[in-house]
């Protein structure tokens, strides 16, 4: 699990006084030690860090990878390195060869289960939402306490985590891949097929592939439910291999992002020879467009516009159905688990 992040922040990594140090939860300087500072920067990459800033004050000369992300304004994050020092797992990163950043987690973690999520989740945070120029103090720390909390999140779900299969599966194995933008409800699905629950407002879009194994009377499902936000679309083209039927989930009572939901849908099929494996598509979230005892006779009508603005009718390759659901109310979702199963 993680237990610190912190960043360190400098023109001259060779003279710690001139270094801004900031750690979250903890002060990693409470005991004034600069020598743990110091063997953190030079185990990092054996001072190639130091090299790097040398031969920018020297030269004025930057490489061109890192001219285009100074144009571009990004930020350019080396590669982690997973390093022991006075007994702590640390795990660090640098980002534009300015700044460090790093992880301090428990003894017995591997820094590799952590690996991707720290690339993703600082990529994210650092290049598509652009919320820190790390210009003060205050954006320094609620980009570490962001970060923390989302790592911290991770470790508690995935690695953490027990294997689930503590009982013979029985019935047909069904691997359902459910993708769809950020938002629209996927994990929710997936939490109430498994549990029978709806948590309302959780607010936890998902990182990495969500894989729910349910035992069904029919069958034993294994729902692949992926995350939806634009930097891990590209997770899709994995977590589909292998499926055996797909559902592609709508938001709709977001209508505004019913372009963007539409271009990704296409592009991921045209993208991905899927074709023949069945496809279930569902426009979540009726609840917030109609009362539910409205649902049926109002939604009807609507069914045929949103399947004209997506264009299911190129789809020539395999079967689909449509439905309505909400997540949140349970409409139609015996319907969705039948149709699932009857079509395999
Ligand atoms: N009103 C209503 N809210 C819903 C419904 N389904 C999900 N939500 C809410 O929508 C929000 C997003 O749900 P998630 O299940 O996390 O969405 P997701 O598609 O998994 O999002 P990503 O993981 O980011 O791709 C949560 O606040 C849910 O409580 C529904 O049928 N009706
Ligand atoms: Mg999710």
């Amino acid at each position: 699990m993680l237990s610190n992040i912190f960043l360190l922040k400098g023109k001259n990594f060779h003279d710690l006084n001139s270094l801004d140090i900031y750690s979250y939860p903890d002060d990693i300087l409470k005991n004034g030690d600069n020598d743990f500072i110091r063997k953190v920067i030079f185990g990092h990459d054996h001072g190639a860090i130091v090299e790097n800033y040398r031969n920018d004050t020297m030269n004025e000369h930057h490489s061109s990878n890192q001219k285009k992300n100074l144009e571009l304004n990004q930020f350019d994050l080396d590669c982690p390195v997973p390093q022991v020092i006075d007994g702590q797992n640390i795990y660090t990163s640098c980002i534009n060869s300015k700044m460090i950043i790093g992880l301090i987690l428990e003894k017995d973690d591997n820094p590799y289960d952590y690996k991707e999520i720290f690339q993703d989740l600082s990529n994210e945070m650092l290049n598509n939402e652009r919320c820190c120029q790390f210009e003060d103090e205050m954006e320094i720390e609620n980009f570490l306490i962001t970060l923390f909390i989302d790592i911290r999140r991770y470790g508690d779900e995935f690695v953490e985590r027990p294997a689930e299969i503590s009982f013979k599966p029985t019935g047909i194995f069904i691997k359902v891949f459910l993708f769809g933008i950020d938002d629209v409800g996927k994990t929710s699905f997936a939490h109430r097929i498994k549990t029978g629950e709806f948590i309302d407002n959780s607010f936890t879009p998902t990182r990495k592939f969500n894989i729910e194994y349910i035992q069904k009377q029919k069958g034993y499902l294994a729902i692949w439910d992926m995350p939806g936000q634009r930097a891990f679309r590209e997770k899709w083209f994995k977590g589909i291999q292998d499926a055996n039927i797909i559902i592609y989930m709508i938001d709709v009572a977001n209508q505004l992002r019913f372009e963007e939901s539409k271009r990704e849908f296409w592009n991921f099929i045209n993208k991905h020879d899927s074709s023949g494996i069945p496809l279930i598509i569902l426009g979540n979230k009726t609840d917030l467009v109609k009362k539910p005892e409205e649902q049926d006779s109002t939604l009807i009508r609507t069914k045929q516009e949103i399947m004209d603005f997506f264009e299911l009718d190129k789809i020539n390759d395999r079967e689909y159905f449509f439905f309505f659901t909400s997540v949140k109310t349970n409409y139609n979702m015996n319907e969705v688990m039948n149709t699932l199963f009857n079509t395999i």
